[in-house]
């Protein structure tokens, strides 16, 4: 290797310790520090994930025993405090500075403003935001509603909306006439959405907090939870120093599934020790996993020739369908392919198949180096079918475990935000509110956009996000969001998909998760939905960032008041008392039965997972084993220059919202143009630790390029690369997608690199 490999680049400073401990400590409190007055800012995270308190906006992992002390986590108390924040984007600064002049700015810049703290409308004459009252805000946007087809409007969906204000945004969508309902769900975890009915009846996990107790081995694929669960860091950590087995699967060498100190443990933190995590750590090739999983499913049934101990055959006959046809293609599939395609070895794969075999218990969890490929859908039902050779779903201690993104994306889907409903959620709609809601499917998020760019839709309304900007090809998505008619934005901070101003343009400030939300008098509160199918209640306390807010229910009431003249939904009093709401979502919903009851409970309740029963709500009452055909994703696009790009999200960082430019366990410090390669294809590409390149797009026909990105030394398989979300969309073109589930391939874009400096950039370009 190149000495000059080791040579120093500005902000790379390789980092060795563990995850958490002291580091994530200090790290809150810089949080802390940069966004609230310290004095209030102890008792508001106290707060977070207490029965009487808030649910922590930063990720969907459950808590075990809702009540108990406060559990430390550093990049929910990120979350909180850049949501109670005490700075703010009021109509003077915004009528100083034009959205042109705002546009430069980045995403990180927009957010850092603070909360927005008015209803504001752009005004096209002077370029700038400007206040309106609520009542004009409701008006313009009934207008121009008024003048539309319904299926001409968008209405998306950002996983962080309560069950109350996501069910109410449905019924306002139908009530109008579509079933337009992108949502971030189909940038993230569709493809468990559509992959796993087809395996075993239902779109969700099947495991509850307590199967981790009597876990015998984990399966960890393609998350990276010490920045994204970091609350499942406890649970790992528990795990791991019970020594039961964590074998991981990621092309990146990711801190905390290597070694973490809890800070929470109190030995640790006062010897600086920690514990390793993973048991063992297979650096798959980006786009891999379905080699991985067929060589370690070909292992078993190698070893269940050899003994007939490896299969549960008595599950596989009395409950699943398709073992045969599986284990046939199986059979077909050479180990050379897998080989090739996994990047690991057959003897790798046997010995994580030796451990399977041995597990009585196993659970598989997974996020979006698994999903976010464009055979999203296939890994998911692989997956299933790699459980199932073992009746590992529907037993203590087993099952699937797919982590969810925002904090109430699954809720959001629950209540109704889908965009291919149900005859029969529909017909009950009709029964409880009288009025025919539309039947036929509408677009997802990929189809929105697309229907935007080609002017088949005229407008979008979004409960939370940063559509444009969390979409690939934002040169599409960019000029389809100014094509616009109307947009309308409810939202508690700016960001750069407001930006992109249409004919009429509406921004509405809604209050926060973290803020006391009162109706009529009365605290409200609302429920979220975790990973675990657990429902339970959420209250804010702290004071509005403005008087002026609304919540994100009052505004989508306001909305449909306005634009449904003849409407059939009583909006005032459903808003007057969220508990009226919570009766209307368990008339229309199943598994919402005495709703308001049982989230009194403090932890609340779990909705129903048949499969943990074994009962299978597919078409044939069994679960169904499904061949992956071929061992690899759309390799059309290949070639010895083609790398895999993963792009990913940085320990600083909540989506597109941006905290701080470091990512510390991955040892980058005030930068994110970097681009991270292995020694190996460094050195095969002829470049070198420190030199800056250009990225791209290997899918023909596309001329998409990331420009004078530094490439950063890193322990990543070979032909991947990884680089930065959002940045890097600028290399995925938008029909790049898991043809199944329209999910973009965001983990596997094909790229070409071309060296465009030895030198090493003097300060980085942020
Ligand atoms: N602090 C924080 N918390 C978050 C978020 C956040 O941005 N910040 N986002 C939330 C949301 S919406 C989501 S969806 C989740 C996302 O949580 P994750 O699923 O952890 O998402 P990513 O950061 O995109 O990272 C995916 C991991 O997959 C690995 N990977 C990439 N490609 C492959 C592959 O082909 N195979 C395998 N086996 N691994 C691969 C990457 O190296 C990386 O470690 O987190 C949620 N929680
Ligand atoms: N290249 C690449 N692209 C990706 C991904 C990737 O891994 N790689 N991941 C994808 C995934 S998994 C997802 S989930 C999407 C995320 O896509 P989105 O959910 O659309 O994006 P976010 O960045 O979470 O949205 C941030 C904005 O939400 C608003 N907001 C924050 N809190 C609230 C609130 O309480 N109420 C309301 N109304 N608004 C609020 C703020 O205005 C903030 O600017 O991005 C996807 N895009
Ligand atoms: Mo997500």
């Amino acid at each position: 290797m190149s000495r000059k490999n080791h040579r120093t680049v500005p902000g790379v400073h390789p980092y060795d310790g563990p995850a958490g401990g002291w580091g994530a400590l200090k790290a809150t409190a810089i949080a802390v520090k940069n966004q609230m007055e310290t004095l209030k800012a102890p008792s508001t995270l106290m707060r977070t994930n207490q029965p009487d308190g808030f649910d922590c906006p930063g990720c969907a992992w459950p808590d075990k025993d809702h009540g108990s002390t406060f559990q430390f986590c550093e990049n929910g108390a990120k979350a909180v405090t850049w949501e109670a924040t005490t700075k703010r984007v009021t109509p003077e600064f915004l009528a100083e500075n034009t959205v042109t002049s705002l546009l430069k700015r980045t995403d990180f810049e927009l957010e850092g403003y603070g909360r927005l703290t008015a209803p504001l409308r752009y005004d096209a004459a002077s370029d700038t935001f400007r206040e309106v009252s609520w009542d004009d805000a409701f008006m313009h946007i009934a207008d121009r509603l008024g003048a539309l087809q319904p299926d001409e409007v968008e209405f998306y969906t950002s996983g962080r909306a309560s069950n109350e204000a996501a069910y109410l945004f449905q019924l306002f969508a139908r009530e109008y006439g579509t079933n337009n309902f992108p949502d971030c769900s189909n940038m993230c975890h569709e493809a468990t959405s559509v992959g796993l009915p087809q395996s075993i009846g239902i779109g969700k996990g099947t495991v509850s907090l307590d199967d981790f107790d009597s876990a015998e081995l984990i399966l960890s694929m393609g998350h990276n939870p010490g920045t994204n669960h970091p609350r499942m860091m406890g649970t790992l950590h528990e795990l791991a120093r019970r020594k039961v087995p964590i074998i991981v699967f990621n092309p990146m060498r990711e801190r905390a599934l290597e070694r973490f100190a809890d800070p929470q443990n109190v030995m640790e933190m006062a010897t600086y020790s920690s514990t390793d995590i993973a048991s063992t750590y297979y650096q798959v090739r980006a786009g891999g996993d379905s080699a991985a999983l067929k060589g370690i499913a070909k292992a078993v049934l190698e070893i269940e020739a050899e003994t007939g101990t490896a299969l549960d055959n008595d599950f596989i006959s009395e409950h699943t369908q398709d073992f045969e046809r599986f284990a046939a293609d199986i059979h077909a599939t050479s180990w050379n392919t897998i080989e090739h395609d996994s990047g690991l070895t057959q003897a790798n794969l046997r010995s994580v198949a030796q451990a399977y075999v041995k597990s009585k218990a196993t659970i598989v969890t997974y996020g979006m180096g698994i999903t976010q490929h464009n055979r999203g859908t296939d890994n998911v039902r692989l997956i299933a079918s790699l459980l199932l050779m073992r009746g590992n779903i529907g037993k203590p201690g087993a099952g699937i475990c797919p982590l969810r993104g925002h904090s109430n994306v699954q809720g959001n889907r629950t209540v109704g935000i889908t965009e291919k409903p149900s005859s029969d959620f529909l017909s009950k709609l009709q029964n409880v509110f009288g009025f025919t809601p539309p039947s036929h499917h509408g677009h997802d998020a990929v189809q929105a956009m697309k229907a935007m760019a080609e002017k088949r839709a005229k407008a979008l309304i979004c409960l939370g996000g940063n559509f444009a900007v969390a979409l690939p090809d934002p040169d599409v998505s960019f000029a389809a969001m100014r094509g616009l008619e109307l947009s309308v934005h409810i939202a508690t901070k700016l960001n750069r998909t407001h930006l992109l101003t249409g004919k009429e343009t509406l921004l509405l400030p809604c209050l926060g998760r973290t803020e006391l939300d009162e109706q009529s008098g009365i605290r409200q509160s609302i429920t979220v939905e975790d990973s675990m199918s657990m429902v339970h209640a959420s209250s804010g306390k702290l004071k509005p960032a403005s008087p002026m807010l609304r919540s994100e229910p009052a505004i989508v009431a306001g909305m449909a008041k306005a634009a449904l003249p003849d409407t059939l939904v009583p909006w005032s009093e459903l808003v007057a008392d969220y508990d009226l709401i919570r009766e209307m979502i368990e008339k229309t919903i199943p598994g919402f039965e005495s709703y308001n009851d049982r989230i009194r409970h403090p932890g609340g309740f779990q909705m129903p997972l048949p499969p943990r029963e074994r009962i299978w709500p597919t078409e044939s009452g069994k679960a169904a084993f499904s061949v992956y055909q071929g061992t690899h994703e759309d390799l059309s696009v290949e070639g010895e220059d083609v790398m895999r790009l993963i792009t990913l999200r940085s320990h600083d960082q909540y989506n597109t919202t941006i905290y701080a430019l470091d990512d510390r366990y991955r040892g980058i410090f005030g930068r994110r143009d970097v681009l991270f390669m292995c020694d190996h294809d460094l050195e095969r590409l002829g470049l070198e630790h420190g030199n800056v390149v250009d990225l791209e797009s290997a899918v023909p026909g596309y001329s998409m390029r990331l420009e004078a990105m530094t490439v950063v030394r890193y322990a990543i398989s070979q032909g991947s690369i990884g680089a930065y979300y959002p940045e890097a969309n600028v290399l995925i073109p938008l029909d790049y997608i898991d043809k199944e589930s329209g999910t973009p391939s965001y983990k596997s874009a094909p790229v070409r690199i071309t060296l465009r400096s030895h030198e090493i950039a003097k300060t980085p370009a942020t």
